[in-house]
C-alpha cells in the first residue's frame, strides 16, 4: 500500500491531475515517506515521463503547464517539511540564484534553492528570467559567495556563460564560486564556461556547495 503511493503520485503527475498529486502528496507525508522520497520517485519522476511525452509529441503544452502546476503545489508542502530536517544554526555561506534570462522553468531551481538553504546557506532566490545583470548586481550588494544558475533550454544554458564572462568584466569572478545546472547542462558545458562545479541534482549542488565553500 505505502509503495503504491509513490507510483499514485507519479501517475497523477504523467495523467497532469494537480489536485489529486498534492492530495498524495499530502498523504504520502502523512504515511512517513521522507520529502526527498516523494519528490524524487514520485513527482520528478513523473515529470521525466511528462517531458519524455511531450518531445515524442503525444502530449502538448497544457499538459505540461497543469503537472507543473501540480508539481509546484506539491512542493510546496514538501519545502517546509525539507526546511525542518535540514535545520543547523551555522551559516555556510551566501548564494545567489536563478533562471537564467529568457527561461522561466522554475521547479528544479526552487528545489536547489531549498535544499541550500535546509542545508545551512543563507539563498537569495532572483526567480525565474533573470538579467545578467541581475545575477551581478545581486551578488555585489550582498557580498554572496557564490551563484547557481539554472538553465533547462538549450537555447539558454548559453545565457550561463555570458553571466560568467559578465562577473571576469566586472572583477568580481575570483571572490565568487559558480554552479551551474538544469537538464541540457552538463559537467563538460560547466568545464567550457569556466563555472567551478556543476550538479546533476539539488542534493549534489549541497555538496558541491559545500565543497566549493567550506
Ligand atoms: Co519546458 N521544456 N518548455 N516547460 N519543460 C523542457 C525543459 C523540455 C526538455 C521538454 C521536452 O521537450 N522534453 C524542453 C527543452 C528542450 C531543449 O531545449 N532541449 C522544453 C521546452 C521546449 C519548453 C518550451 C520552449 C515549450 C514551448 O513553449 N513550445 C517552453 C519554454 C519556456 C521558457 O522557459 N521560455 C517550456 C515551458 C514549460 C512550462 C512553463 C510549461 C513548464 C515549466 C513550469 C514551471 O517551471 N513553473 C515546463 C516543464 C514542466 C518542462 C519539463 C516537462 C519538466 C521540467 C521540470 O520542472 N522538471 C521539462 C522536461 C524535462 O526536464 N524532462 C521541459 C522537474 C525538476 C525537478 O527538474 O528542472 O531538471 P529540473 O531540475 C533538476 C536538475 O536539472 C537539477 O536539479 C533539479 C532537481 O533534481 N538542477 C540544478 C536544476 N537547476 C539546477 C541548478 C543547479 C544545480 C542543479 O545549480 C545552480
Amino acid at each position: 500500500m505505502e509503495k503504491s503511493l509513490l507510483e499514485q503520485i507519479r501517475q497523477t503527475v504523467i495523467e497532469s491531475e494537480a489536485d489529486r498529486t498534492v492530495e498524495f502528496t499530502r498523504k504520502a507525508l502523512d504515511a512517513g515517506f521522507e520529502p526527498l522520497e516523494i519528490i524524487n520517485k514520485g513527482l520528478v519522476s513523473g515529470m521525466q515521463v511528462v517531458g519524455e511525452k511531450y518531445e515524442s509529441g503525444e502530449y502538448f503544452l497544457p499538459h505540461l503547464i497543469i503537472a507543473a502546476d501540480g508539481m509546484k503545489k506539491a512542493m510546496s508542502v514538501l519545502e517546509p517539511e525539507l526546511k525542518a530536517r535540514g535545520q543547523q544554526a551555522e551559516k555556510l555561506g551566501t548564494v545567489v540564484i536563478g533562471t537564467v534570462q529568457g527561461d522561466i522553468h522554475e521547479i528544479g531551481k526552487t528545489l536547489v534553492g531549498t535544499m541550500l538553504s535546509a542545508n545551512g546557506f543563507e539563498v537569495y532566490d532572483l526567480g525565474v528570467d533573470v538579467k545578467i545583470e541581475d545575477f551581478i548586481n545581486k551578488a555585489r550588494e550582498i557580498r554572496a559567495n557564490a551563484i547557481g544558475m539554472s538553465a533547462l533550454l538549450t537555447t539558454t544554458m548559453t545565457v550561463q556563460r555570458d553571466v560568467i564572462k559578465e562577473l571576469n568584466n566586472s572583477g568580481l569572478r575570483s571572490s565568487i564560486k559558480v554552479i551551474v545546472g538544469g537538464a541540457p547542462v552538463t559537467k563538460e558545458w560547466a568545464e567550457r564556461i569556466g563555472a567551478d562545479g556543476y550538479a546533476d541534482d539539488a542534493v549534489s549542488a549541497v555538496t558541491l556547495m559545500k565543497k566549493l565553500l567550506m
